[in-house]
């Protein structure tokens, strides 16, 4: 039986950024030096099949340090935490390594040197996101006020529009984020903003390369995990570009094929949490189904790298 056809314009840059590779690099590094268990506060990146492979490794994943035994060494995630937490593992003396990606350390200091230079921070972000809760974390509790889009600018009360200043969440949607920041400048004209954007390379350029081929295909996938901020916006970005359906899925195994019916050309990306075999699991499984030609797609090039930071000594037994 011959298959149909269906072109797959493949997005690049896709998947994992240099902060997703470091923070996994690091949970490796310290099942390799201190051997398993190793335990992660909070998922290490916003990604199912990552969790998992990991866990197999011995990685005990929680979301909180009390549910950290004593003597054990815990990694933080990706997506940063409060200030009080290394300060708890400290008084517990806890081994402890750091998987905050640089790029949201950034955005740290910068909301503390804000609020030492006696100006309130608005942060724009989702509520509840674990990288917001911990930028907030980064000073005393009410110095940072969050918006979430361009309504809750107009209602914002601020101390002193004068001694104002802002920073944004790292993998937000970069056309929502300009709308709220000239909102923001329009109603506070003195508001101090970051020398160069919050959002990360890896958010902009994930987003632009969709943006690139979206409007040309009759469906976008993205592959990445629900609670996946960065990979949650791609699907907005395909959407919005004129692809007329979008989803985002785990992996090729949890797709509902039915999507593809009557689709011949398909948009294909994954978030910065997603490993590229899933990517390549895609296509295999399309395969299958389909005579597919696969075209990737290349509208950036990226050669940003972190290494990965000394890891703490162990204790002496
Ligand atoms: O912030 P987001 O929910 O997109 O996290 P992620 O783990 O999917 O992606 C990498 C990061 C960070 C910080
Ligand atoms: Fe860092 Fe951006 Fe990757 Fe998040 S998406 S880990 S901020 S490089």
């Amino acid at each position: 039986m011959t298959k149909p056809p269906l072109t797959i314009l493949l997005a690049s840059p896709r998947g994992f950024c240099a902060g997703v590779d470091r923070a996994i690099g690091i949970v490796d590094e310290a099942l390799r030096r201190y051997g398993p268990p190793v335990y992660v506060r909070h998922e290490i990146v916003h990604n199912k099949y990552v969790v998992q492979q990991l866990q197999a490794k011995g990685a005990i994943f929680v979301e909180e340090l009390d549910e950290v035994p004593d003597d054990a060494v815990v990694v933080f995630s990706a997506h940063g935490v409060p200030k009080a937490v290394p300060a708890e593992a400290k008084r517990r003396e806890l081994i402890m390594a750091d998987a905050t990606c640089p790029l949201v350390s950034k955005v740290h200091r910068e909301v503390e040197r804000h609020h030492a230079a006696g100006h309130q921070v608005v942060l724009i972000g989702h509520e509840g996101h674990p990288e917001v809760i911990g930028t907030m974390g980064q000073v005393p509790k009410g110095s940072v006020v969050l918006v979430q889009d361009v309504e809750e600018v107009a209602t914002l009360e601020v101390e002193d529009p004068e001694r104002l200043a802002y920073a944004t969440q790292t993998t937000l949607s970069v056309l929502d984020t300009a709308g709220i920041v000239t909102a923001l400048k329009e109603r506070f004209p003195a508001i101090h903003g970051p020398r160069s954007e919050d959002i990360c390379y890896a958010t902009t350029n994930r987003q632009q390369a969709v943006e690139m081929i979206a409007p040309n295909a009759d469906l976008t996938l993205v592959l990445g995990s629900p609670n996946s901020s960065n990979s949650q916006r791609l699907v907005e970005v395909a959407l919005r570009s004129g692809c007329p359906r979008a989803a985002l899925v785990d992996r090729a195994e949890m797709l509902d094929w039915s999507l593809l019916d009557g689709v011949t050309v398909m948009a294909l990306s994954a978030g910065a949490s997603a490993p590229e075999v899933l990517v390549d699991d895609m296509i295999v499984a399309a395969q299958e189904r389909f005579d597919v030609e696969v075209r990737e797609i290349k509208t950036a090039e990226e050669r940003v790298v972190f290494k990965l930071p000394p890891m703490p000594a162990a204790r002496a037994s």
